[in-house]
């Protein structure tokens, strides 16, 4: 297997894909000196998440990435050695014709979405051979357990967290960004990245009305739009939303590494889609998933899936509080019933929190989704 790795991204919407992408991209660049480049249809959501990156320069070296343009009709390019679709999004036949056409064809990988359903095992690294052409594709599927491609984790992620937040000038600085103070004694700082269905505005509410003093940051979007024209008509964007106990913050975007931090720094974390997910869990705070939502509720079995195995082991009254809230946020409970669940969620914020690192603790393997990847396509590309 040669060094040179070519990473194919669509962005349906959101940022997810991109997301994933992009931290592959940088993970095999930097930590593998693999010659990368990332094809990619919609620049500015990488500049959304990454601003390093211009959308309007066709063809960027960014992080030791080379970043392309991928525009229609798509160049002549040589194929690279390693081919990664991500989540399906299909190569250029232009470009199947070309790894097609090479002496030693190039591996070829679908890597598809997290799940943690149980068949993800059975299909992980499959081959689909291609139906005319002398070429097979591999499935690649992230998970959560040894018989799947495992998670994205950079070297030195624990290290890093535990860096920053042993530092009180560190952390003094991160939250003077957002003109706070360090946490007061038993006040809760939250991160609430979710998308426009959650119901932001009744949690909003209730912490309104609560006892607990809560700050809550949440990124720009439509969600927190929605929020602001709920609650705030007409206030400034960057300004604080205080109602009762409880104050709200709309902040831009920052890059995937500065995200980490806010993970990092807050006590709970909501987040979603996929990769924010993942962030979440290595982040090990308490945290609360607004899943994807996809047709005829789909959605609703990856989330069982997922709360299936986070809750295993766990007392009945833990597994219970998560649950609880989980399936409120994503729309599963009786109205009126998201109070409540919050109330049992924050009741165990410190159990939560030590399930939260034993969590991490047992998914961090010593070789991640990148690194699998590296070996599975030497073994393949043999
Ligand atoms: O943005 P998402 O909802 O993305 C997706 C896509 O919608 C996709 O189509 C869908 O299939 C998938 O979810 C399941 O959520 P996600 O996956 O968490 O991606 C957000 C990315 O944005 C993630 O890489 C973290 C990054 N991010 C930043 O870098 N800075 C920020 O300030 C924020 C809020 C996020």
């Amino acid at each position: 297997m040669g060094d040179r790795w070519d990473i194919f991204c669509k962005v349906v919407d959101n940022y997810g894909d991109i997301g994933v992408a992009w931290r592959l991209a940088r993970i095999l660049a930097s930590e593998h000196e693999l010659d990368v480049r990332l094809w990619v249809d919609d620049l500015a959501a990488l500049a959304r998440i990454w601003p390093a990156v211009s959308d309007r320069l066709p063809s960027q070296r960014v992080a030791g990435v080379q970043v392309q343009l991928w525009s229609e009709p798509f160049p002549r390019v040589d194929s690279a050695d390693v081919v990664i679709e991500t989540f399906q999004c299909a190569v250029p036949q232009t470009y199947v014709e070309s790894m097609a056409a090479r002496p030693i064809r190039p591996s070829w990988i679908n890597l598809d979405y997290l799940s943690a359903e149980t068949w993800i095992s059975g299909c992980h690294g499959l081959p689909s051979p291609h139906p005319l052409l002398p070429l097979t594709r591999y499935f690649y599927f992230p998970g959560f357990d040894p018989a799947t491609g495992g998670l994205l984790h950079e070297r030195g992620l624990e290290a890093q967290r535990a860096t920053f937040l042993s530092d009180p000038r560190t952390l003094e600085r991160y939250w003077a960004q957002y003109e706070l103070a360090l946490p007061a004694r038993g006040e809760l700082r939250v991160n609430l990245f979710c998308y426009p269905q959650a119901p932001v505005a009744e949690l909003f509410s209730h912490w309104a009305r609560g006892t607990t003093r809560i700050t809550a940051l949440m990124p720009a979007g439509a969600a927190a739009e929605h929020l602001r024209a709920a609650l705030a008509p007409g206030s400034a964007i960057d300004g604080w939303i205080e109602r009762g106990a409880a104050r709200l913050k709309i902040i831009p975007f920052c890059d995937q590494t500065e995200f980490d931090r806010l993970l990092w720094a807050c006590h709970v974390n909501f987040v979603r889609g996929e990769d924010s997910f993942v962030r979440a869990q290595w982040a090990r705070r308490a945290f609360v998933w607004n899943i994807y939502p996809q047709g005829e509720n789909a959605h609703w079995i990856k989330l069982h899936a997922f709360l299936d195995r986070y809750t295993a082991g766990t007392s009945p009254r833990l597994s219970g509080a998560i649950r609880h809230i989980w399936r409120a946020w994503n729309g599963l409970a009786a109205p009126g019933e998201l109070s409540a669940a919050w109330e049992c969620f924050a009741a165990e914020r410190n159990a939560l929190a030590r399930h939260a690192t034993r969590w991490a603790e047992e998914l961090a393997c010593p070789e991640d989704l990148a690194a699998g990847l590296v070996k599975f396509c030497a073994r393949i590309g043999k």
